[in-house]
């Protein structure tokens, strides 16, 4: 019978040391919250939880009805427990400290409670993504601000996702290795379903938005037109293609199977990249690093960079080791 998300924690608590109580319970508090967020998605329709609101978010994309309600979610579920001084969202422009009326705790929170959300009204997998820092020693004395979240990600403690797919899974590293647990809807539990995880190496798969190939830099395209080229070209054999617009997806499919995902620098925005540094590009990457994989901005290594603002943006190459080195040294030679 396969362990429980509880056990296996507090076995970690025990044995690997790797988790202090605190560390713990903001764990099972997401996880739980997630549990919630499944419950939202799969309703669809039938929830009034479909289609998008009025509004936008900090990022100028249109929020969907289930970006706010995910977010409000999470929100909810940590905010008292006494673990975090302080969270933050793709959702809300700027940090969210803990009221007066709670305790303050040692960590801080960031995630994006749903991912891929333009796959929701068309019923494709979507997830949550949370990444977990401390807090400096200083938080205590004082109040928390944004630039105390302004940590490589080198720095965080815990990361991980949730796909509210055709299983809901939650995947999750403490550093210890990758986790992957299965929502059991008969009772409620987490149950661990893989781990610890290793990537496969040498899938001949590649994951980017073929209809952003104007924004590519030279690098970039060489890898690509020479993956689709394959035997025909200078390669030792055929690559396939995926994309399925949500990071959770994609990068789920690489852990489990190999294979690269990309989304490249990219000149229709400001700081040319798309995907988030803090709540996107750095918890994938502390995952794919512990099951074996490397994780660039397509230059340097994603967890190295040091932040500049909360929903600062980079490019994304991870997976599989020998591909994203070719990515990298495509890149340097221009
Ligand atoms: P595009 C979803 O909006 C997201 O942030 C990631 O989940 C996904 O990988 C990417 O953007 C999809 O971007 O340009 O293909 O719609």
């Amino acid at each position: 019978m396969s362990i429980t998300l509880t056990r296996f924690l507090i076995e970690q608590q025990r044995e690997a040391n790797a988790l202090p109580p605190e560390l713990r319970l903001l764990i099972e508090t997401v996880a739980r919250a997630c549990k919630t967020i499944c419950h939202s998605v799969s309703k669809g329709a039938l929830g009034e939880v479909l289609g998008s609101l009025d509004s936008e978010n900090v990022q100028g994309e249109v929020q969907k009805k289930l970006d706010v309600i995910a977010n409000e979610l999470l929100l909810d579920a940590n905010e008292w427990g006494g673990h975090l001084a302080a969270m933050a969202s793709e959702e809300m422009e700027t940090i969210h400290r803990i009221p007066n009326r709670y305790p303050k705790g040692e960590y801080l929170l960031l995630f994006d409670p749903i991912d891929g959300s333009s796959n929701i009204d068309v019923d494709l997998s979507v997830g949550t993504i949370f990444s977990v820092l401390k807090a400096p020693e200083e938080c205590s004395g004082r109040e928390v601000t944004e630039q105390d979240f302004l940590q490589p990600g080198t720095q965080q403690v815990a990361a991980g996702y949730a796909i509210y797919g055709p299983q809901t899974l939650l995947v999750l590293t403490i550093g210890t290795g990758v986790f992957e647990f299965t929502l059991d809807r008969e009772i409620g539990s987490w149950r661990m379903t893989d781990g610890p995880m290793q990537m496969p190496q040498g899938n001949a798969e590649f994951a980017i938005n073929m209809a952003r190939r104007r924004q590519w830099s030279p690098g970039i395209a060489r890898y690509i037109e020479e993956r689709i080229k394959g035997t025909e070209g200078q390669l030792g054999k055929d690559y396939n293609m995926r994309w399925t617009a949500s990071m959770v997806a994609d990068v789920h499919r690489v852990l489990k199977r190999g294979g690269i995902f990309l989304y490249p620098a990219d000149s229709r925005y400001a700081d040319k990249a798309k995907l988030r540094l803090m709540y996107e590009a750095n918890p994938m990457s502390f995952l794919i690093e512990q099951a074996g994989g490397a994780a660039s901005t397509g230059h340097a290594r994603i967890m190295d960079v040091k932040p500049t603002g909360l929903h600062q943006r980079v490019g994304v190459v991870l997976g599989d080791k020998a591909e994203v080195e070719t990515v990298v040294a495509y890149g340097q030679e221009g």
